[in-house]
């Protein structure tokens, strides 16, 4: 896995970060951001997911950083900061967005996440300096629905007909496999505590999870300082606004 590079191949893949008692402390905070309790006293920026929907669904939950000091200090330890600049050769590591993706055994579709690049949802940021980190926060194999990417495919033009929420995997495998072979494809397994970084124009997607236990993946989209935003349509405002609020977007390096 080590032999993938950011630069050229749009992913890498990083030793072990966090340790077993910081993953267990994570896990816990989390677990009560799923029960709807904001031990911080502030509710996640959206969520995908309530107590009571189906238990087999991914449980998407945006920003869950905001909702206990033990998940904002989880991505901010200082190690991670510098392992995210030294992989992205970077200055300044800004975190600007994160996601809880906690992936019970999946029923048909339900674990799908569909192909996509991160970039398609960011139109108000530069395709330049924005990456994203995910964590595992349990080991990653290949039964559990692993992040699949699509190895340089940072470099392609656009392709229409992909999106995240759209379960719909086989018709969107055909769409990627007709650009490229299927040795491009590779999968994002992981022992826990390890993390892949990618950038925001690698495609990616995951599949069922068909293990017993859960597949938790905490996302974190960082960027550095040659990001730069980009004036957009109103609806995208809120998406920034929080940009110099730390508590919201920490700068977790800075040389
Ligand atoms: O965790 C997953 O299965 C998908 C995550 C994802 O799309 C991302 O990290 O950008």
């Amino acid at each position: 896995m080590l032999k993938y590079n950011l630069k050229d191949n749009g992913v890498c893949f990083l030793p072990k970060i966090f340790n077993a008692t910081e993953i267990a402390r994570c896990i816990k905070a989390l677990e009560f951001v799923i029960g709807g309790k904001y031990r911080s006293g502030h509710p996640p920026e959206a969520r995908f997911w309530n107590v009571g929907d189906d238990p087999a669904s991914i449980i998407k939950i945006d920003k869950p950083h905001l909702c206990d000091k033990t998940i904002w200090g989880f991505i901010t330890k200082n190690n991670f900061g510098s392992a995210l600049a030294k992989a992205t050769n970077s200055k300044k590591i800004k975190i600007w967005h994160s996601q809880l993706v906690w992936k019970p055994k999946s029923r048909g579709q339900s674990g799908n996440a569909g192909w996509h690049r991160d970039s398609q949802y960011w139109p108000f940021w530069s395709k330049k300096g924005l990456f994203t980190a995910w964590i595992a926060l349990t080991k990653v194999t290949k039964k559990s629905g692993p992040v699949k990417f699509v190895i340089n495919s940072h470099t392609w033009e656009s392709l229409s007909g992909l999106d995240f929420f759209n379960k719909n995997l086989k018709k969107q495998n055909k769409i990627i496999k007709d650009r490229c072979a299927s040795e491009k494809i590779i999968l994002g397994t992981l022992g826990k505590g390890e993390v892949s970084i990618h950038s925001s124009l690698t495609y990616h997607s995951s599949g069922k999870n068909v293990e017993e236990k859960p597949r938790v993946g905490l996302v974190v989209h960082f960027c550095n300082e040659e990001a730069k935003q980009i004036k957009t349509d109103k609806k995208y405002t809120s998406s920034l606004k929080f940009l110099a609020n730390d508590r919201v977007s920490p700068v977790i390096y800075e040389k």
